[in-house]
């Protein structure tokens, strides 16, 4: 069986997680559904991202220890992603004594091929950010270049990784493998990052103890990107699955992280002779009023809050049709409730209903044998598996919008099938029982089909899709590029409403 390994970046425990977060960690969860529809065995690791100054500063300030204070936080984030039907496979806190082993591990296996030294470290750090930065580097304002807050002047003796060595070795990869880092944007950005020079990175602390300790030196600490990023390796370290899923397939990251995921990590990968990841996938921003969401700038959106108003399902229907990936999307309130209206309480809830109503009332629930039919019910069948093909390959193409969109315009294909045949008039006419039968059947089918397409988006309306159909056998993504799948004979279930619609307050 194909094996297909995606992540997403693992949050730091310092703020609720807000909607920018379940952006990232929702399309993750759709493309390693999909991969799991069509056939692949996935694995989906996402996580939590707990050491380093920030974190030690904030528990101490509220009288805590690290760890009490980022346990109850991890959980929430924990129940968020249940909340958001993620499917993670497995879910990594850095804290966890299986994450520290690797990381000393992989340390020890850097430093014996001489590529980790130990030296003065002189430099200027953002601690909000957790990087270091040069001077040239630095904003208009002496800044850091990230966040915009100011930068510390810190000196003290550390560990240092040779990032220098690689710089041919990592560019030279990047020229080679035009899928390594997409989008074009960001690609261009880190060849031209790189060209400017790689500097070795300075990989330890001494100013305080939050942190996995460099082994065989417990006074300093492992630099919290270094300790980070190995979270991708920690699940399938020294064990059977390393081989079966290692290297990642896609690591979905935030466009501010790129950097980390395809220059420091990379030459990680290099310096410890494990294989490198075989995409980099940077997503843009969820913006509000054209500003990144972001505590600090008060304009987050909270994700349970709006979970519990909209379900989620219609939100992650929301931000996988509304943002292009790869470019800043905005969010709003409004525009989802739109979406809710108009995409799925009228198109997608409207179709499921006529559709059952009509079986219901005309056949008694039972779809009976058809014959060829008409010759827009052939091109009607036609138009569902050109549908399915058509979305195969975008989703296979990561274009998950443009996937959502020729759902939807089968969609509406099929409300228009209904309109133009219009089984009310044909079951009042005796002659046209077999007409009838077989319009009643396509649209059955297509149902089953569109259950089959957007059950990576939205698990749980697929799901509702499903048994009101009646249909008990699970269905993979072949099974929406036949159609005809459902027996002569079948009884289908009563129609309940996918979505209820939403009253706009003026
Ligand atoms: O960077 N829109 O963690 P983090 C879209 N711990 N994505 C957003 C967003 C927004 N408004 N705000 C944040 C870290 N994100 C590190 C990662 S990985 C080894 C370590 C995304 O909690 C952001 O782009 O600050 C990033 O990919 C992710 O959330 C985690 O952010």
């Amino acid at each position: 069986m194909k094996t297909f390994y995606i992540t997403t970046p693992i949050y730091y425990p310092s703020a609720n997680l807000h909607i920018g977060h379940a952006y990232c960690t929702t399309i993750a969860d759709t493309i390693a559904r999909f991969k799991r529809l069509a056939g692949y065995e996935v694995f989906f690791l996402t996580g939590s991202d707990e050491h380093g100054q920030k974190i030690q500063r904030t528990a101490q300030a509220k009288g805590k220890t690290p760890l009490e204070y980022v346990d109850p936080i991890v959980e929430s984030f924990k129940e968020l992603w249940k909340k958001f039907y993620i499917s993670n496979d497995d879910f990594i806190r850095t804290s966890e004594p299986r994450h520290e082993k690797v990381v000393q591990e992989i340390f020890k296996r850097i430093q014996a091929n001489g590529d980790i030294y130990k030296g003065e470290y002189t430099g200027l750090y953002c601690t909000p950010c957790e990087s270091y930065w040069t001077e040239l580097q630095l904003d208009e304002n002496g800044c850091c270049p990230d966040c915009h807050r100011p930068v510390e002047k810190v000196s003290e003796e550390a560990y240092f990784f040779r990032l220098s060595k690689y710089a041919d070795k990592l560019l030279k990869h990047i020229e080679e493998h035009p899928e390594f880092i997409v989008p074009t944007s960001r690609r261009n950005e880190m060849i031209n990052f790189i060209k400017s020079g790689l500097e070795d990175l300075c990989i330890s602390r001494t100013s305080f103890n939050w942190g996995i300790p460099v082994p065989g030196d417990e006074r300093h600490v492992i630099y919290v990107w270094f300790d980070a990023v190995i979270n991708y390796i920690t699940p399938m370290f020294d064990k059977p699955e390393l081989k079966k899923f290692f290297p990642a397939d896609i690591h979905l990251v935030g466009k501010e992280i790129v950097r980390f995921h395809t220059i420091i990590w990379p030459a990680m990968l290099m310096a410890a002779e494990l294989p490198l990841p075989k995409q980099i996938y940077g997503h843009g921003w969820l913006v509000t009023d054209g500003d990144k969401m972001s505590k600090s700038k008060g304009n987050v959106v909270d994700p349970v809050k709006l979970v519990e108003e909209f379900g989620a399902d219609a939100i992650r229907y929301f931000l996988l049709r509304e943002i292009t990936l790869g470019l800043d999307g905005n969010f709003s309130r409004d525009a989802l409730i739109q979406r809710i209206n108009a995409d799925l309480a009228n198109d997608l809830g409207n179709l499921l209903h006529r559709t059952l109503n009509m079986i219901g009332k005309f056949q008694k629930k039972i779809l009976l044998p058809t014959t060829e039919g008409t010759e827009l019910d052939k091109s009607f069948r036609e138009e569902a598996v050109e549908t399915a093909r058509e979305y195969r390959k975008l989703m296979e193409n990561i274009q998950l919008s443009d996937a959502v969109k020729v759902v939807w315009k089968f969609i509406g294909r099929a409300n228009k099938y209904i309109d133009e045949t219009m089984p009310w008039k044909l079951a009042k006419d005796e002659t046209q029982r077999q007409e009838l039968a077989n319009v009643l059947y396509n649209l059955a089918e297509s149902l089953r089909i569109i259950g089959i397409l957007i059950s990576p988006f939205m698990p749980a309306t697929a799901q509702k899709i499903r048994e009101q159909l009646k249909i008990s056998q699970e269905m993979k993504l072949d099974d929406a590029e036949i159609f005809g799948l459902l027996k002569e004979n079948h009884e289908v279930g009563k129609p309940e409403q996918l979505f209820p619609r939403i009253l706009i307050e003026k």
